[in-house]
């Protein structure tokens, strides 16, 4: 069995579960770099035209996890990757995993493979398929889990897209990625309000995508404020838009919404919440209080 070196030129074959759109992209970049391959998918047919491009393609999973020792499993979700590896002998193999799941499936998955032979490292992709072998993309993946694991093959796993480990905790890699994964869905409800708005006037969607861009990446870098004031503790630190004004802003964003028609259905959970905070005494400071209100 192939130990991989520190050598990142070396080219070390390995296994990969899983020929979905992200898994397909995954093992063209590492076929185009010269890695040899074997890959496995539930459905043969998906295999086809990556053993064109000089895959190996296993009949089974057992037998492509018993043709290396490094695996790379991309599946569905949690349930797909224990029911594709349950039968399967894991002894002395490091198993990555890069499907989505949550933290704790993520630390039970550790343990599952840990307690059955072999290591392993966890990762989560912030990438979508087009962004695969593209370094300018800005894509990365996540990884958390076994540094010895990480570091082993971390030449092989920098092929396809930018690589991050971000701690031992096999359950980091999911949790940022879930983090990461939780905010863009903010911006995406954020923007369907602001197309929502739109909607009915003689504008066109094309007219407000750019500027709905540029602002939104420009506010982007408040965060940066954001995680300062939760670090330590004091959230009237560096504001310039204090809660008191803002909640005064939002009346105007939801009258707004009801004078276009439109739904508040996406902006009532935060800015309700941002109004319970300036209830409780803290118009001075910024909305980074929302974050406390949200432990359970
Ligand atoms: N594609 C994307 O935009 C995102 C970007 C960020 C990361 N995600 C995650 O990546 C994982 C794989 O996603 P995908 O895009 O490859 O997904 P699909 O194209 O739907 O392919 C799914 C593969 O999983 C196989 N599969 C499903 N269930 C099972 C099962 N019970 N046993 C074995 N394999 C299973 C499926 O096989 P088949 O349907 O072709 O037989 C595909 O290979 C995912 O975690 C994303 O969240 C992608």
């Amino acid at each position: 069995m192939e130990q991989h070196t520190s050598d990142p030129s070396a080219q070390h074959p390995f296994t990969l579960l899983g020929l979905g759109a992200m898994g397909t992209a995954l093992a063209r970049a590492w076929l185009a770099a010269g890695h040899p391959l074997t890959v496995w998918n539930r459905t043969p047919a998906r295999a086809e035209a990556l053993a064109a491009e000089g895959a190996t393609v296993a009949g089974t999973a057992a037998e492509a996890v018993a043709a290396n020792r490094l695996v790379v499993v991309c599946l569905l979700d949690d349930n797909s990757v224990r029911q594709a590896l349950s039968d399967v002998d894991l002894t002395g193999r490091d198993v990555v995993n890069l499907t989505t799941s949550t933290p704790g499936q993520a630390r039970a998955l550790a343990d599952w493979i840990g307690d059955r032979g072999g290591r392993f490292l966890d990762g989560g992709i912030m990438a979508v398929p087009p962004m695969i072998s593209v370094p300018e993309s800005g894509g990365y993946v996540l990884y958390s889990g076994s540094t010895d694991v990480f570091e082993a093959y971390r030449h092989t796993l920098a092929v396809p897209t930018g690589t991050r480990y971000v701690g031992t905790d096999p359950g980091f890699a999911a949790l940022y990625d879930v983090a990461l994964l939780s905010a863009m869905t903010g911006m995406f409800s954020g923007a369907a309000h602001a197309f929502a708005l739109i909607r009915r006037e003689e504008i066109p969607p094309k007219d407000l995508a750019p500027l709905l861009a540029d602002w939104l990446a420009a506010m982007a870098g408040a965060v940066h404020l954001t995680a300062a004031q939760l670090a330590s503790g004091d959230y009237t630190m560096g504001v310039t838009s204090n809660l008191a004004m803002m909640v005064t802003a939002n009346a105007t964003l939801l009258r707004t919404a009801q004078e276009q028609g439109v739904s508040t259905e996406l902006l009532t959970p935060y800015t309700g919440l941002m109004a319970r905070r300036l209830a409780d005494g803290h118009g001075d400071e910024s909305d980074a209080g929302v974050v406390d209100l949200l432990l359970r």
